[in-house]
């Protein structure tokens, strides 16, 4: 069967490369070249799915059966065998596509993204390629097909997640548990066949689509992650495909935390709204502030937000967690204009909140206010002319040399975001992007560190990764760790009176920073979660050794990173 993939994509590709021939010699006859590098995306597109902002993502299968994480628990909680064939008990009768929409659409999203193959291989759609979809459960309907009807029956856009790596599928290199193992016998020129019939299957029958999302490629380089990319972007020319084929794609995906102020590559958190990216029995679940801040922080930083559901076996969203969506819907229909359609910026986001951008229009979200005085917003290099506070209500505006000073009555403020706009006179994109407060300097940035567990004793998680200032690297335990200390050496006695910690995925639920003095630790700080970009401030303590300590977590803790500042 694998040749078959094979020669069906010679073929297809030859008669394809034939009828584009004519297409271009046609179009580019009658009224000028078309775009022929497909390597690059349509600018238009970009642009569209840009100014959408905010996505549902979804992921869904028979695993929902078990309560455990999709693809990562094959092997692992459940036995690849009893895994394999979940989906013959697999029955979601309360499954309705057109529910799943109206959720996405009263949330304010703007996009849907369905896992319709995740790395356990099982296909939510009525494949050609392999007998293990979801036509051959109990339930027999064509669940791809189905959300993609509702969706364009909405008008809302509809894309697929499509997992690069297959741990079933016996040409993959690796399998499970968590693709740690190698296939003896594998042939990853044929798999690659067989991800494309599939690509095409959800280009040509479902499409389309506004991004194929792919994801975590393991065997797949450069060269054939981009051939991917080529050979998607040849079925459908708009379509936007992320980085993880592995080829660099059209927009970077900053995982479980809100990626970096960025207008220069497109970029788009993908985040969950509890902790398991499956459905999970009473998982813990984000906040309305958490979840609605991550929006605008992320919205701020010029990225789009990718928010995850999980639904249940029986095909329902979970209710609290439709109840939790509503609550960010409720905010959008009020500021939703202070977000869809615009830029980040001009003033990057940090503890203070976020900003976005539109026309002569810049939008404040200010999360967290100074303990005195009004908000000093930095100078601009265009007139601010007017603020307002929305949806209705007057901001003091006050000109000095060193900052704008607004003011805004305790009462008028907003616990999850106070909502500023600024006018000013000319186009508000143009301002080039400023800090709001000057870039403050970690005293524990670069320090010494050590800690009562690393995941693997593995030098990739070190306590170090915790003060390094890459964002892209973290401390981790082992799976299983519910409580665990992080130690810092500022290497002199400092005074400190501000921490920032940044915690991947929310499992820390009771910690304290500590301090230490003769020997002993005092507490400086108590608190519950933490959770992406935590600060919080704390009487001064002075002293050389400060300590983390996770009292409880639900999981093995893991922080980004991990900042103490000093008082001047
Ligand atoms: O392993 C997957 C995980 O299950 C989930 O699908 C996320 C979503 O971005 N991607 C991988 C982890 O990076």
């Amino acid at each position: 069967m694998g040749d078959f993939y094979i020669i069906q994509e010679i073929v297809m590709s030859l008669f394809k490369r034939i009828i584009v021939s004519c297409v271009v010699l046609l179009v580019s006859a009658s009224c000028g070249a078309v775009e022929k590098d497909i390597s690059k995306v349509d600018p238009v597109a970009m642009k569209r799915w840009q100014d959408m902002r905010f996505g549902m993502f979804i992921h869904w299968g028979p695993v929902s059966l078990t309560g455990h994480e999709i693809g990562w628990s094959r092997g692992n909680q459940t036995p690849i065998a009893t895994y394999d064939q979940l989906y013959k008990q697999f029955n979601p009768t309360r499954f309705d596509a057109d529910q799943w929409v109206r959720i996405a659409k009263e949330t304010g999203m703007k996009y849907i993204i369905l896992t319709t193959k995740h790395h356990d291989g099982f296909c939510l759609w009525d494949t050609k390629q392999t007998e293990y979809n979801i036509m051959n459960s109990p339930f027999g309907r064509d669940v791809v097909k189905e959300l993609a009807a509702a969706c364009k029956k909405q008008g809302i856009a509809f894309g697929t997640y499509y997992s690069t790596c297959d741990w079933h599928h016996p040409d993959f290199p690796r399998t499970s548990p968590g693709g740690q193992v190698s296939r003896e016998k594998h042939n990853l020129d044929r798999y690659t066949g067989y991800l494309k019939a599939q690509v095409r299957e959800l280009l040509v029958n479902y499409g389309p689509l506004i991004t194929l999302w792919y994801d975590v490629p393991q065997e797949f380089n450069a060269q054939r992650g981009q051939g991917v990319i080529d050979f998607t972007r040849s079925l459908q020319r708009d379509i936007i495909i992320n980085n993880r084929t592995g080829a660099r794609g059209d927009f970077d995906t900053p995982e479980q935390k809100i990626g970096g102020f960025n207008r220069d590559r497109p970029w788009e958190t993908c985040m969950t709204i509890c902790q398991q990216w499956a459905w999970r029995p009473k998982d813990q679940m984000k906040s309305a502030q958490q979840c609605i801040q991550t929006l605008l922080q992320t919205a701020g930083g010029d990225g789009n937000l990718l928010f995850n559901v999980g639904p249940m076996p029986d095909g329902r969203i979970e209710p609290r967690q439709v109840e939790r969506l509503k609550e960010m819907g409720d905010w959008l229909k009020k500021y939703g204009h202070a977000i869809y359609g615009t830029r980040g910026g001009p003033f990057k986001p940090g503890y203070w909140g976020a900003s976005t951008c539109n026309e002569d229009k810049i939008y404040l979200f200010v999360m967290n206010w100074p303990k005195t005085g009004p908000l000093k917003v930095p100078i601009l290099p265009m007139k601010v002319t007017k603020a307002a506070l929305k949806p209705q209500g007057d901001v003091k505006m006050k000109r000095t040399e060193q900052a704008i000073e607004l003011y805004v009555p305790q009462e008028k403020r907003n616990p999850i975001a106070t909502v500023i706009e600024l006018t000013v006179a000319g186009k508000a994109f143009d301002i080039p992007p400023v800090n709001f407060a000057p870039e403050r300097k970690s005293a524990a940035s670069g320090k010494q560190a050590k800690a009562s567990n690393t995941f693997g004793n593995s030098e990739q998680y070190a306590p170090a990764k915790a003060f390094d200032q890459d964002p892209e690297t973290r401390w981790a335990t082992d799976a299983g760790t519910k409580a665990a200390w992080l130690e810092v050496d500022l290497g002199k006695e400092m005074t400190i009176g501000q921490a920032m910690i940044d915690e991947a995925w929310d499992r820390v639920h009771r910690f304290e920073l500590q301090y230490k003095v003769d020997s002993q630790w005092k507490r400086a700080h108590a608190g519950t979660t933490l959770g992406a970009k935590k600060e919080f401030a704390f009487d001064p303590v002075t002293a050389r050794y400060f300590k983390l300590n996770i009292l409880e977590a639900v999981e093995g803790p893991t922080i980004w990173e991990m900042q103490l500042y000093e008082e001047k």
